[in-house]
């Protein structure tokens, strides 16, 4: 239903994103992205570039009259970096960096020079991908849905940050974004997000890198989104796919996925409740274990995914490999880079959830117009007792 393609390189005159989908009617100003696109720029342990970016995203296409006409959506952002490289002799670049894909990427295209792989490969793409994102994060909200994020553990520095259930827990979940957007280590708990802080600086000061979790949450997504019927058409399942294309996450989880396995069934699953007066009774839960969804499809709970990434690769202190020029061992040489990237990855990873809970909700509603969407959304059915009428009789399968 909806796609997206980026091109671009990071030391490159620009990144360009082209997204095929959106329904027509969306009211869209430039304005409405940049907030994001600042959001990303922001967070301790970043290198000297995002001193030099200034992400601001040009709409050449798409949108006319200050709403989206159906048409793809083209989306531009400049590198400023570019200036200092456009007219530079290039150095040879043939000892690849463990970790990033300059080697994987010289083996599969044959490369000749391994910049060519780390020019793509480079996490300055998502800058790309977050206006993606933005626009698709306008759209949700026209249905006052939010997508939002934090970080919950940066190297071994954890934030003891719990499932949020019940009627309070959006309040409560707006409140952690509030209170992570405040922080540097994009981290809701102040103290917590002093270890981790104090973590990067550390890993700085010997010359390494670190890595963590980030945690993407979405708010008021109506139950009934994806399908059990198909693999692909899983919308958990997509939402891993989305979020663990994400530079550098090497794992994804819906909810808190591999503490559950570690525990009986009797303690994980999500007891069903009836509710309220006959008529307008409706069937709650008191835990959200499963994270917002069962059988692939959203229960209408808070979406609730996490991306662990890894230390950055690029670290200052070298690390042993191989000069593909001599064939001799040789050690990394130090190229620019980021320390911790954590708190900028959460904000990447709202962009991808934003982007497939776009998807899931068009292909739901039938999306030519957002006129049309409006009309059907108010229809969805919501899980109240009264909207799934049973037969209660027997019956056979009936195949021959
Ligand atoms: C990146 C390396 C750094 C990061 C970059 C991702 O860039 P440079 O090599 O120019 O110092 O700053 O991220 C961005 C530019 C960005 O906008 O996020 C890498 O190797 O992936």
């Amino acid at each position: 239903m909806l796609r997206f393609l980026t091109a671009g390189e990071s030391h490159g005159p620009s990144l360009t994103a082209i997204l095929e989908g959106m329904p027509a009617g969306l009211p869209l100003a430039p304005g409405d992205l940049q907030g994001d696109m600042r959001r990303r720029q922001k967070g301790y342990g970043s290198g000297g570039r995002m001193g030099i970016e200034k992400d601001r995203v040009l709409i050449t296409g798409g949108v006319m009259g200050g709403r989206t006409t159906g048409g793809p959506l083209a989306l531009h952002v400049e590198n400023r970096d570019w200036a200092s490289w456009r007219d530079r002799d290039i150095a040879p670049m043939t000892i690849p960096r463990p970790g990033h894909a300059d080697l994987t990427g010289a083996i599969k295209y044959g490369y000749r020079d391994l910049r060519l792989a780390l020019e793509r490969a480079s996490a300055r793409e998502t800058a790309a991908r977050v206006a993606v994102g933005a626009v698709c994060r306008r759209m949700l909200a026209e249905f006052k849905m939010v997508v939002g994020s934090y970080v919950v553990s940066i190297g071994d520095v954890a934030a003891a940050l719990q499932t949020l259930v019940g009627e309070s827990a959006p309040q409560a979940y707006l409140a952690r974004f509030q209170a992570a957007e405040a922080s540097e280590v994009r981290c809701p708990d102040a103290e917590v997000a002093e270890h981790m802080h104090q973590a990067i600086f550390e890993a700085m000061q010997a010359k390494d890198t670190l890595g963590g979790v980030f945690e993407v949450i979405a708010l008021g997504v109506p139950p009934g989104l994806g399908s059990h019927v198909h693999w692909d058409r899983r919308l958990d399942a997509r939402l891993m796919w989305a979020v663990g294309s994400v530079q550098a996450v090497k794992g994804v989880e819906i909810g808190p996925a591999f503490e559950n396995a570690r525990l009986h069934g009797t303690q994980v699953h999500d007891e069903i409740f009836v509710e309220g007066a006959e008529g307008a009774a409706t069937l709650t839960r008191r835990t959200n274990r499963a994270g917002g969804f069962e059988g692939g499809i959203t229960t209408g709970q808070p979406i609730v995914i996490r991306g662990a990434m890894k230390p950055i690769s690029t670290t200052l202190t070298p690390l042993r490999s191989v000069d593909l020029l001599s064939g001799e061992p040789a050690a990394t040489q130090y190229e620019r880079s980021d320390f911790c990237a954590v708190p900028r990855a959460a904000v990447v990873g709202e962009a991808m959830v934003a982007f497939v809970l776009a998807d899931a909700l068009i292909e739901r509603l039938g999306g030519d117009s957002m006129a049309e969407m409006r009309l059907r959304f108010d229809a969805l059915r919501q899980g109240r007792l009264d909207e799934l009428t049973m037969d209660g009789e027997d019956w056979r399968f009936g195949y021959e």
